[in-house]
Protein backbone atom coordinates (compact mmCIF):
# COMPACT_ATOMS: atom_id res chain seq x y z
CA UNK A 1 0.00 0.00 0.00
CA UNK A 2 1.40 3.37 -1.00
CA UNK A 3 0.29 6.81 0.11
CA UNK A 4 -0.03 8.95 -2.99
CA UNK A 5 0.62 12.66 -3.28
CA UNK A 6 -1.43 13.30 -6.41
CA UNK A 7 -5.26 13.26 -6.62
CA UNK A 8 -7.79 10.77 -8.04
CA UNK A 9 -8.83 13.22 -10.76
CA UNK A 10 -5.26 13.72 -11.94
CA UNK A 11 -4.69 9.95 -11.92
CA UNK A 12 -7.94 9.09 -13.76
CA UNK A 13 -9.86 7.64 -10.78
CA UNK A 14 -13.52 8.42 -9.96
CA UNK A 15 -15.88 7.52 -7.16
CA UNK A 16 -18.53 5.24 -8.71
CA UNK A 17 -22.22 5.44 -7.79
CA UNK A 18 -23.22 3.02 -5.04
CA UNK A 19 -25.54 1.36 -7.56
CA UNK A 20 -22.50 0.26 -9.63
CA UNK A 21 -20.96 -3.19 -9.14
CA UNK A 22 -19.25 -4.00 -5.80
CA UNK A 23 -16.48 -6.36 -4.75
CA UNK A 24 -17.98 -6.37 -1.27
CA UNK A 25 -19.13 -4.44 1.75
CA UNK A 26 -17.35 -3.43 4.99
CA UNK A 27 -18.95 -3.02 8.41
CA UNK A 28 -17.74 -2.51 12.02
CA UNK A 29 -19.08 -4.42 15.02
CA UNK A 30 -20.84 -2.23 17.66
CA UNK A 31 -19.65 -2.45 21.26
CA UNK A 32 -19.32 0.91 23.01
CA UNK A 33 -21.83 1.00 25.84
CA UNK A 34 -22.10 4.80 25.98
CA UNK A 35 -23.74 4.73 22.54
CA UNK A 36 -25.36 1.29 22.30
CA UNK A 37 -27.74 0.24 25.05
CA UNK A 38 -27.48 -2.87 27.21
CA UNK A 39 -23.87 -3.71 26.44
CA UNK A 40 -24.58 -3.22 22.71
CA UNK A 41 -26.24 -6.65 22.52
CA UNK A 42 -29.49 -5.49 20.80
CA UNK A 43 -27.39 -3.46 18.31
CA UNK A 44 -25.18 -6.47 17.63
CA UNK A 45 -28.26 -8.47 16.62
CA UNK A 46 -29.37 -5.64 14.31
CA UNK A 47 -25.89 -5.45 12.73
CA UNK A 48 -25.97 -9.24 12.19
CA UNK A 49 -29.32 -8.89 10.40
CA UNK A 50 -27.91 -6.18 8.12
CA UNK A 51 -24.72 -8.15 7.41
CA UNK A 52 -26.68 -11.32 6.62
CA UNK A 53 -29.07 -9.42 4.34
CA UNK A 54 -26.16 -7.86 2.39
CA UNK A 55 -24.21 -11.13 2.25
CA UNK A 56 -26.95 -12.65 0.07
CA UNK A 57 -25.78 -10.22 -2.63
CA UNK A 58 -22.05 -9.60 -2.06
CA UNK A 59 -19.22 -10.58 0.34
CA UNK A 60 -19.28 -8.82 3.73
CA UNK A 61 -16.29 -8.14 5.99
CA UNK A 62 -16.97 -7.30 9.65
CA UNK A 63 -14.25 -5.39 11.50
CA UNK A 64 -14.19 -6.39 15.18
CA UNK A 65 -12.11 -5.44 18.22
CA UNK A 66 -9.94 -8.17 19.78
CA UNK A 67 -12.22 -8.18 22.85
CA UNK A 68 -15.30 -8.90 20.73
CA UNK A 69 -13.75 -11.33 18.24
CA UNK A 70 -15.15 -14.53 19.76
CA UNK A 71 -18.60 -13.07 20.31
CA UNK A 72 -18.85 -11.63 16.80
CA UNK A 73 -17.47 -14.77 15.16
CA UNK A 74 -20.07 -16.78 17.07
CA UNK A 75 -22.98 -14.48 16.17
CA UNK A 76 -22.12 -14.12 12.48
CA UNK A 77 -22.47 -16.84 9.85
CA UNK A 78 -19.18 -18.21 8.53
CA UNK A 79 -19.57 -16.71 5.06
CA UNK A 80 -19.07 -13.29 6.65
CA UNK A 81 -15.36 -12.54 7.00
CA UNK A 82 -14.39 -11.28 10.47
CA UNK A 83 -11.14 -9.29 10.85
CA UNK A 84 -9.64 -7.71 13.96
CA UNK A 85 -9.13 -3.98 14.17
CA UNK A 86 -9.36 -1.42 16.96
CA UNK A 87 -11.94 1.30 16.33
CA UNK A 88 -13.75 3.91 18.44
CA UNK A 89 -17.26 3.04 17.23
CA UNK A 90 -19.01 1.36 14.33
CA UNK A 91 -19.72 3.79 11.47
CA UNK A 92 -17.85 2.35 8.49
CA UNK A 93 -19.50 4.83 6.10
CA UNK A 94 -17.77 7.68 7.88
CA UNK A 95 -14.41 6.20 8.91
CA UNK A 96 -13.75 3.77 6.06
CA UNK A 97 -12.04 4.68 2.78
CA UNK A 98 -14.04 6.24 -0.04
CA UNK A 99 -13.02 3.92 -2.85
CA UNK A 100 -12.28 5.29 -6.31
CA UNK A 101 -11.85 3.29 -9.53
CA UNK A 102 -9.87 3.60 -12.73
CA UNK A 103 -12.11 2.48 -15.58
CA UNK A 104 -9.15 2.01 -17.93
CA UNK A 105 -6.94 -0.24 -15.80
CA UNK A 106 -9.53 -1.72 -13.45
CA UNK A 107 -7.55 -0.57 -10.39
CA UNK A 108 -9.15 0.59 -7.14
CA UNK A 109 -7.71 3.07 -4.63
CA UNK A 110 -8.93 4.55 -1.34
CA UNK A 111 -9.46 8.16 -0.33
CA UNK A 112 -8.60 8.56 3.36
CA UNK A 113 -10.22 11.75 4.66
CA UNK A 114 -9.45 13.05 8.16
CA UNK A 115 -12.12 11.91 10.62
CA UNK A 116 -12.83 13.99 13.77
CA UNK A 117 -15.97 12.41 15.25
CA UNK A 118 -18.39 14.68 13.36
CA UNK A 119 -17.07 18.02 14.57
CA UNK A 120 -13.94 17.55 16.70
CA UNK A 121 -13.73 19.65 19.83
CA UNK A 122 -16.45 22.01 18.51
CA UNK A 123 -19.40 19.60 18.47
CA UNK A 124 -17.97 16.11 17.96
CA UNK A 125 -19.89 13.13 19.32
CA UNK A 126 -17.11 11.40 21.28
CA UNK A 127 -13.46 11.84 22.24
CA UNK A 128 -10.97 10.45 21.34
CA UNK A 129 -11.48 9.34 17.74
CA UNK A 130 -7.92 8.49 16.66
CA UNK A 131 -8.57 4.76 16.20
CA UNK A 132 -11.43 5.63 13.86
CA UNK A 133 -9.19 7.98 11.90
CA UNK A 134 -6.87 5.02 11.17
CA UNK A 135 -9.57 2.70 9.83
CA UNK A 136 -9.40 3.83 6.18
CA UNK A 137 -5.64 3.32 6.07
CA UNK A 138 -5.90 -0.13 7.67
CA UNK A 139 -8.66 -1.26 5.28
CA UNK A 140 -6.58 -0.09 2.29
CA UNK A 141 -3.58 -1.94 3.68
CA UNK A 142 -5.56 -5.16 4.14
CA UNK A 143 -6.88 -4.92 0.59
CA UNK A 144 -3.56 -3.89 -0.94
CA UNK A 145 -5.03 -0.63 -2.26
CA UNK A 146 -3.04 2.58 -2.57
CA UNK A 147 -4.56 5.56 -0.81
CA UNK A 148 -4.83 9.32 -1.03
CA UNK A 149 -4.60 10.81 2.48
CA UNK A 150 -6.00 14.26 3.23
CA UNK A 151 -4.45 15.46 6.49
CA UNK A 152 -6.09 18.86 6.36
CA UNK A 153 -9.56 18.03 5.14
CA UNK A 154 -12.24 16.59 7.43
CA UNK A 155 -15.01 14.60 5.75
CA UNK A 156 -17.22 11.60 6.45
CA UNK A 157 -18.50 9.29 3.71
CA UNK A 158 -22.10 9.84 4.85
CA UNK A 159 -21.86 13.52 3.95
CA UNK A 160 -21.57 12.90 0.19
CA UNK A 161 -23.48 11.03 -2.48
CA UNK A 162 -22.30 10.75 -6.08
CA UNK A 163 -23.88 9.64 -9.34
CA UNK A 164 -20.53 8.28 -10.60
CA UNK A 165 -21.04 10.50 -13.62
CA UNK A 166 -19.59 13.80 -12.42
CA UNK A 167 -22.10 14.95 -9.78
CA UNK A 168 -21.83 15.14 -5.98
CA UNK A 169 -24.72 16.00 -3.65
CA UNK A 170 -23.94 17.30 -0.16
CA UNK A 171 -25.30 19.69 2.49
CA UNK A 172 -24.09 23.10 3.64
CA UNK A 173 -25.16 22.27 7.19
CA UNK A 174 -22.49 19.59 7.34
CA UNK A 175 -19.66 20.61 5.05
CA UNK A 176 -19.69 24.24 6.16
CA UNK A 177 -20.05 23.38 9.87
CA UNK A 178 -17.49 25.04 12.19
CA UNK A 179 -16.17 21.71 13.51
CA UNK A 180 -14.89 20.43 10.18
CA UNK A 181 -13.00 22.72 7.79
CA UNK A 182 -13.44 26.29 9.10
CA UNK A 183 -10.13 27.28 7.44
CA UNK A 184 -11.61 26.65 3.98
CA UNK A 185 -14.12 28.60 1.90
CA UNK A 186 -17.14 26.94 0.28
CA UNK A 187 -15.32 27.15 -3.07
CA UNK A 188 -12.20 25.48 -1.66
CA UNK A 189 -14.32 22.68 -0.17
CA UNK A 190 -16.12 22.22 -3.47
CA UNK A 191 -12.80 22.13 -5.36
CA UNK A 192 -11.48 19.45 -2.98
CA UNK A 193 -14.58 17.30 -3.56
CA UNK A 194 -14.21 17.66 -7.32
CA UNK A 195 -10.54 16.71 -7.19
CA UNK A 196 -10.85 13.68 -4.90
CA UNK A 197 -14.15 12.27 -6.21
CA UNK A 198 -13.44 13.24 -9.83
CA UNK A 199 -16.57 15.36 -10.16
CA UNK A 200 -17.48 18.42 -12.18
CA UNK A 201 -20.50 19.63 -10.25
CA UNK A 202 -21.50 19.84 -6.59
CA UNK A 203 -25.19 20.24 -5.72
CA UNK A 204 -25.51 21.91 -2.33
CA UNK A 205 -28.60 21.17 -0.26
CA UNK A 206 -28.99 23.46 2.73
CA UNK A 207 -29.88 21.04 5.54
CA UNK A 208 -30.22 17.34 6.28
CA UNK A 209 -32.81 15.47 8.36
CA UNK A 210 -34.21 17.33 11.37
CA UNK A 211 -32.04 16.78 14.49
CA UNK A 212 -29.47 14.64 12.70
CA UNK A 213 -26.49 14.56 15.09
CA UNK A 214 -24.00 14.44 12.18
CA UNK A 215 -24.81 18.06 11.24
CA UNK A 216 -27.13 16.92 8.49
CA UNK A 217 -25.43 14.17 6.51
CA UNK A 218 -26.88 13.96 3.02
CA UNK A 219 -27.15 10.16 3.25
CA UNK A 220 -30.05 10.47 5.68
CA UNK A 221 -32.15 12.74 3.46
CA UNK A 222 -31.36 11.99 -0.17
CA UNK A 223 -29.85 9.21 -2.29
CA UNK A 224 -29.12 8.46 -5.92
CA UNK A 225 -31.20 5.62 -7.36
CA UNK A 226 -29.32 5.99 -10.64
CA UNK A 227 -27.82 8.99 -12.51
CA UNK A 228 -30.50 11.66 -12.93
CA UNK A 229 -32.83 10.10 -10.34
CA UNK A 230 -32.96 10.63 -6.55
CA UNK A 231 -35.12 9.81 -3.54
CA UNK A 232 -35.75 12.62 -1.05
CA UNK A 233 -37.03 12.15 2.51
CA UNK A 234 -40.42 13.83 2.70
CA UNK A 235 -43.42 14.71 4.88
CA UNK A 236 -46.71 16.45 4.05
CA UNK A 237 -47.13 17.47 7.72
CA UNK A 238 -46.58 21.23 7.68
CA UNK A 239 -46.35 21.32 11.50
CA UNK A 240 -43.29 19.03 11.44
CA UNK A 241 -39.96 20.97 11.24
CA UNK A 242 -38.93 18.34 8.71
CA UNK A 243 -41.47 19.80 6.27
CA UNK A 244 -39.58 23.08 5.66
CA UNK A 245 -36.27 21.24 5.36
CA UNK A 246 -37.55 18.74 2.79
CA UNK A 247 -39.38 21.46 0.84
CA UNK A 248 -36.19 23.52 0.63
CA UNK A 249 -34.26 20.47 -0.64
CA UNK A 250 -37.00 19.76 -3.19
CA UNK A 251 -36.82 23.31 -4.51
CA UNK A 252 -33.04 23.15 -4.88
CA UNK A 253 -33.05 19.74 -6.55
CA UNK A 254 -35.88 20.61 -8.94
CA UNK A 255 -34.07 23.74 -10.17
CA UNK A 256 -30.69 22.05 -10.56
CA UNK A 257 -29.16 20.16 -13.43
CA UNK A 258 -26.41 17.60 -12.89
CA UNK A 259 -22.89 17.53 -14.33
CA UNK A 260 -24.23 16.14 -17.59
CA UNK A 261 -26.97 18.79 -17.85
CA UNK A 262 -29.83 16.44 -16.84
CA UNK A 263 -32.82 17.62 -14.81
CA UNK A 264 -33.25 15.41 -11.75
CA UNK A 265 -36.24 13.12 -11.29
CA UNK A 266 -37.14 13.41 -7.58
CA UNK A 267 -39.10 10.71 -5.74
CA UNK A 268 -40.68 11.69 -2.42
CA UNK A 269 -39.87 9.12 0.25
CA UNK A 270 -42.17 9.64 3.24
CA UNK A 271 -40.42 9.60 6.65
CA UNK A 272 -41.92 7.54 9.52
CA UNK A 273 -43.93 9.36 12.21
CA UNK A 274 -41.60 10.96 14.77
CA UNK A 275 -39.72 8.27 16.71
CA UNK A 276 -38.79 9.21 20.30
CA UNK A 277 -36.30 7.57 22.67
CA UNK A 278 -38.15 5.61 25.37
CA UNK A 279 -37.24 5.60 29.09
CA UNK A 280 -36.01 2.03 28.83
CA UNK A 281 -33.86 2.83 25.79
CA UNK A 282 -32.36 5.86 27.49
CA UNK A 283 -31.60 3.98 30.71
CA UNK A 284 -29.78 1.22 28.85
CA UNK A 285 -27.01 3.56 27.67
CA UNK A 286 -23.98 4.24 29.94
CA UNK A 287 -23.49 7.92 30.75
CA UNK A 288 -19.99 9.09 29.91
CA UNK A 289 -18.83 12.72 29.91
CA UNK A 290 -17.95 13.85 26.41
CA UNK A 291 -20.32 11.44 24.62
CA UNK A 292 -23.67 12.61 23.28
CA UNK A 293 -26.31 11.49 25.83
CA UNK A 294 -29.42 9.51 24.81
CA UNK A 295 -32.26 11.30 26.59
CA UNK A 296 -35.80 9.95 27.02
CA UNK A 297 -38.25 11.77 24.72
CA UNK A 298 -35.60 13.02 22.27
CA UNK A 299 -36.62 12.63 18.62
CA UNK A 300 -34.44 10.39 16.48
CA UNK A 301 -33.40 11.27 12.92
CA UNK A 302 -35.40 8.49 11.26
CA UNK A 303 -35.48 8.22 7.47
CA UNK A 304 -35.80 5.46 4.88
CA UNK A 305 -33.23 7.28 2.69
CA UNK A 306 -30.45 5.78 4.83
CA UNK A 307 -30.38 2.48 2.90
CA UNK A 308 -27.65 0.40 1.25
CA UNK A 309 -27.51 -0.48 -2.43
CA UNK A 310 -25.91 -3.91 -2.96
CA UNK A 311 -25.27 -6.01 -6.09
CA UNK A 312 -28.79 -7.10 -7.02
CA UNK A 313 -30.42 -5.85 -3.80
CA UNK A 314 -31.31 -2.83 -1.68
CA UNK A 315 -31.35 -3.11 2.13
CA UNK A 316 -33.91 -0.72 3.61
CA UNK A 317 -34.36 0.31 7.29
CA UNK A 318 -37.80 -0.40 8.75
CA UNK A 319 -39.26 1.08 11.93
CA UNK A 320 -42.58 -0.79 12.46
CA UNK A 321 -44.26 2.37 11.22
CA UNK A 322 -47.31 2.84 9.01
CA UNK A 323 -45.02 4.25 6.31
CA UNK A 324 -42.82 1.11 6.15
CA UNK A 325 -45.07 -0.45 3.51
CA UNK A 326 -45.24 2.77 1.50
CA UNK A 327 -41.43 2.96 1.46
CA UNK A 328 -41.06 -0.68 0.43
CA UNK A 329 -43.58 -0.20 -2.38
CA UNK A 330 -41.67 2.83 -3.69
CA UNK A 331 -38.34 0.98 -3.56
CA UNK A 332 -39.85 -1.99 -5.46
CA UNK A 333 -41.00 0.42 -8.15
CA UNK A 334 -37.65 2.24 -8.32
CA UNK A 335 -35.47 -0.88 -8.30
CA UNK A 336 -37.24 -3.46 -10.51
CA UNK A 337 -33.85 -5.06 -11.23
CA UNK A 338 -32.95 -5.54 -7.53
CA UNK A 339 -34.49 -7.41 -4.62
CA UNK A 340 -35.82 -5.07 -1.91
CA UNK A 341 -35.04 -6.34 1.60
CA UNK A 342 -36.32 -4.58 4.73
CA UNK A 343 -34.43 -4.88 8.04
CA UNK A 344 -35.90 -3.64 11.34
CA UNK A 345 -33.46 -0.88 12.27
CA UNK A 346 -34.63 0.95 15.39
CA UNK A 347 -31.54 -0.25 17.31
CA UNK A 348 -29.22 1.29 14.70
CA UNK A 349 -31.23 4.50 14.75
CA UNK A 350 -30.82 4.66 18.54
CA UNK A 351 -27.06 4.88 17.99
CA UNK A 352 -27.50 7.94 15.77
CA UNK A 353 -27.47 6.58 12.22
CA UNK A 354 -28.80 3.82 10.04
CA UNK A 355 -28.00 1.10 7.51
CA UNK A 356 -26.14 3.36 5.07
CA UNK A 357 -24.04 4.79 7.92
CA UNK A 358 -22.82 1.38 9.10
CA UNK A 359 -21.81 0.08 5.66
CA UNK A 360 -19.17 0.95 3.06
CA UNK A 361 -19.09 -0.53 -0.42
CA UNK A 362 -15.85 -1.57 -2.06
CA UNK A 363 -16.51 -1.13 -5.78
CA UNK A 364 -15.28 -3.45 -8.49
CA UNK A 365 -13.57 -1.69 -11.37
CA UNK A 366 -14.15 -3.27 -14.75
CA UNK A 367 -11.18 -2.48 -17.00
CA UNK A 368 -11.85 -1.15 -20.45
CA UNK A 369 -8.34 -2.19 -21.47
CA UNK A 370 -7.43 -5.90 -21.50
CA UNK A 371 -4.56 -6.82 -19.09
CA UNK A 372 -2.23 -7.84 -21.95
CA UNK A 373 -2.64 -4.47 -23.63
CA UNK A 374 -1.67 -2.86 -20.31
CA UNK A 375 1.47 -5.00 -20.08
CA UNK A 376 2.32 -4.06 -23.68
CA UNK A 377 1.88 -0.38 -22.91
CA UNK A 378 4.50 -0.40 -20.10
O1 LIG B 1 -25.04 9.13 10.00
C1 LIG B 1 -23.95 8.64 10.02
N1 LIG B 1 -23.27 8.51 8.88
C2 LIG B 1 -23.26 8.25 11.27
C3 LIG B 1 -23.97 8.56 12.49
C4 LIG B 1 -23.04 8.52 13.64
C5 LIG B 1 -23.66 8.75 14.94
C6 LIG B 1 -22.70 8.57 16.05
N2 LIG B 1 -23.35 8.49 17.31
Amino acid sequence: MHTLLSTPKRDGYRMPGEFEYHDGCWMIWPERTDNWRYGAKPAQHAFVNVAVAISKFEPVTMVVSPAQYDNARHMLPEDIRVVEMVTDDSWMRDVGPTFVVNDQTGEVRGVDWTFNSWGGLVDGLYFPWFNDDHVAQKVCEMEGKDRYRLNNFVLEGGSIHVDGDGTVITTEECLLSPGRNPHLSKKEIEDTLKEYLHADKVIWLKRGIYLDETNGHVDNICNYVRPGEVVLAWTDDETDPQYEISKECYEILSKETDAKGRKLKIHKLYVPSPILITKEESEGVDSVDGTLPRVEGDRLAASYANYYTANGGVIIPLFNDANDEKALALFRELYPEREVVGVYAREILLGGGNIHCITQQQPMAIPAVKPLELVGAR
